[in-house]
C-alpha cells in the first residue's frame, strides 16, 4: 500500500498533482506519513493551484521552511519557519479574487504607494496577474543555495491607458538556507518615446504578531515621519522604541536599513533589512478601521502589524533605459526578551 502511495506520488510529482494529493489522502495515517516524508523531499520550486484556482509557486527548503506566492500579484502569502510556524498574516476573509487585492501576505505597491496620485490606491501591480520570468537577467548576487522564483509583469494597453509607461517590473523572490525571506524588484524603464517616468512603491508586508500590545518596533526611534491620519502632516518620533496601543499609519522617512519587531509572547524578532527604500510605513487599522472593512475580520487588527520597506517622499524617476532596485530581506529569529531587557542595538548590529 504504502509502496503504490509513494510510487503514485512520484509518478504524480509533477506541478499540479500534489496539491490534490495531499488534499484527498489527508485522512489515512499511513498515506500522511508517506504524503509527510513525500512533501519533505519535494522539489525546492513548484507550481501548484490555489484558492479559486489561482496559480501559486511554493518554494521550499530542505530543512523544512517555506514560501508561497501567488502570480496574481505576485504576492507572497505564506512564509513558514523550519517549525511550520506561519510568520505572515493574512485575513480569514481575504478575497481571492481579482480585481480585489488579497488582504495580507505581501502585497506590492507600485506604480503608486497609497494615495499618493491619482491611480487606484497602491498602484495596480498587485492587482495584475504575473508571470514567470524564462530569462531573468543576470541577478546581482549569488543565490547558488537558495531556492528563488523570478516573476515579471509588463503593462497591458489598458495599464498604458492608466499610467502611460512601458516597463519591465522583475521581482526575485528567494528563500534563504535559514530561511530567510528576499525580496528583490529591478523595475526597468522601457519607454521609447524617451519620456522618464516616476514612481512610488513599497513592499507591504503584513507580519504575523501574537498580540499587538505586546509587540515593540525598535530603529524608528526619533525619526521624522508622515502621519496619514493628520492629512500627512511631518511629526518627529518620541525617543522609545514604538509601542501600539490604537490605530496608526506612519510614514517614517530615511530610516536606517534595519528595523526589528519584537513579539514579546512569541519571545521572536522579526528582521527587516532593506536597501533603495529609504522609508519605512508603520500600519494597524485597529478596531474601527477593522471592522470598516470587509476583507479583514474585526479582531484581527490584534493579530498583525505592516511594517514596509518603502520609497514614498522622494519619488524614483527613471530615465529610458534606466533600472531601479529595491530589496527586503525579512528573518525571523527568536529573541531573548524578558520584560524590558531586551537590548535593541545588540538585535539590531547583532542579526
Ligand atoms: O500602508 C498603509 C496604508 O496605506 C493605510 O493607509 C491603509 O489604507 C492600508 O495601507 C491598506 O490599504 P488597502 O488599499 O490595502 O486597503
Amino acid at each position: 500500500m504504502i509502496g503504490h502511495l509513494q510510487r503514485e506520488i512520484e509518478r504524480y510529482s509533477n506541478t499540479h498533482a500534489q496539491c490534490f494529493f495531499e488534499e484527498s489522502i489527508s485522512s489515512a495515517e499511513a498515506t500522511a506519513t508517506v504524503a509527510a516524508e513525500a512533501a519533505t523531499e519535494k522539489t525546492p520550486m513548484e507550481i501548484c493551484k490555489g484558492i479559486n484556482g489561482l496559480e501559486k509557486v511554493i518554494l521550499r527548503d530542505i530543512r523544512g521552511s517555506s514560501v508561497e506566492i501567488y502570480l496574481y500579484g505576485a504576492q507572497v502569502t505564506s512564509w513558514k519557519n523550519e517549525h511550520r510556524e506561519e510568520l505572515l498574516f493574512v485575513s480569514s476573509k481575504a478575497i481571492f479574487k481579482p480585481p480585489k487585492p488579497i488582504r495580507g501576505g505581501i502585497p506590492i505597491c507600485f506604480p503608486q504607494f497609497s494615495n499618493h496620485g491619482s491611480l487606484e490606491a497602491h498602484g495596480f501591480a498587485r492587482n495584475r496577474f504575473w508571470s514567470i520570468d524564462p530569462s531573468p537577467p543576470p541577478f546581482p548576487t549569488n543565490s547558488s543555495n537558495k531556492t528563488f522564483v523570478d516573476l515579471i509583469l509588463k503593462p497591458t494597453e489598458e495599464d498604458m491607458k492608466i499610467w502611460p509607461h512601458s516597463f519591465e517590473f522583475r521581482v526575485r523572490v528567494t528563500l534563504g538556507p535559514a530561511g530567510d525571506l528576499m525580496l528583490t524588484s529591478r523595475i526597468r524603464n522601457t519607454n521609447t518615446d524617451g519620456k522618464p517616468f516616476s514612481f512610488t512603491f513599497a513592499y507591504h508586508t503584513y507580519f504575523a504578531v501574537s498580540d499587538i500590545s505586546e509587540v515593540r518596533v525598535e530603529g524608528l526611534e526619533t525619526l521624522d515621519y508622515l502621519d496619514n491620519l493628520q492629512n500627512k502632516q511631518r511629526f518627529t518620533e518620541q525617543g522609545d522604541a514604538i509601542t501600539f496601543e490604537s490605530e496608526v499609519d506612519k510614514i517614517y522617512l530615511s530610516t536606517p536599513t534595519k528595523i526589528a519587531i519584537l513579539d514579546h509572547e512569541k519571545k521572536r524578532t522579526f528582521v527587516i533589512r532593506k536597501d533603495g527604500l529609504p522609508d519605512a510605513v508603520v500600519w494597524n487599522p485597529w478596531d474601527k478601521k477593522a471592522k470598516a472593512m470587509a476583507d479583514f475580520g474585526d479582531d484581527e487588527y490584534k493579530h498583525m502589524l505592516c511594517v514596509e520597506a518603502a520609497a514614498v517622499e522622494k519619488p524614483i524617476t527613471l530615465k529610458p533605459g534606466e533600472e531601479w532596485r529595491g530589496r527586503q530581506e525579512l528573518s525571523a529569529v527568536p529573541s531573548s526578551y524578558c520584560s524590558g531587557q531586551l537590548d535593541p542595538q545588540r538585535v539590531l548590529q547583532g542579526s
